[in-house]
């Protein structure tokens, strides 16, 4: 029960208690799979984003984060299953403000587990972050979009 609070709700409750209910929402992404047991299910499920293209389509469970550096790992796959070996540059940008980073973001593919690639973000600040990852820039060039919210620490 201790993963009840939704964290898209965070920005309604008072000042008073958004300092325990960040706690809760650490110890939730310390313990994800106990949270995907015992919550709901619509909140703890991973957002699902086709690349605009439509070749593939990308998977992340990191819907609230911290500031400062983050790694969000998202799962690509295609047609035949998992998409391996490919070039992917993505950036952040904060709608809310109209800026983006001040740090150069990196993704790289994680040995070992096809198909998943890291994104090293840099959130400069609390908020509802956009990242926006280029599959094959050289080729295709899809872009995939999703938003993570960065939590005040
Ligand atoms: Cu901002």
């Amino acid at each position: 029960m201790v993963c009840e609070p939704k964290q898209a709700r965070v920005g309604t409750y008072p000042r008073s208690v958004l300092k325990p209910l960040h706690a809760l929402l650490l110890a939730c992404a310390v313990a994800l799979t106990g949270c995907a047991a015992s919550g709901d299910p619509a909140d703890d499920s991973p957002l699902v984003v086709d690349s605009d293209g439509g070749t593939w389509t990308a998977e992340v469970t990191v819907r609230a984060t911290g500031t400062g550096w983050v790694e969000v790992p998202m799962t690509l796959t295609d047609a035949e299953g998992a998409a391996t070996g490919l070039a992917i540059e993505s950036d952040v940008f904060m709608p809310a403000h109209g800026h983006g980073s001040s740090e150069r973001i990196t993704t790289t593919e994680l040995e070992g587990e096809p198909g998943v690639y890291n994104v090293s973000a840099f959130f400069t600040m609390p908020g509802e972050w956009e990242i926006t990852s280029r599959v094959d820039p050289e080729g295709l060039d899809e872009a995939v979009v999703f938003t993570v919210e960065a939590l005040s620490e």
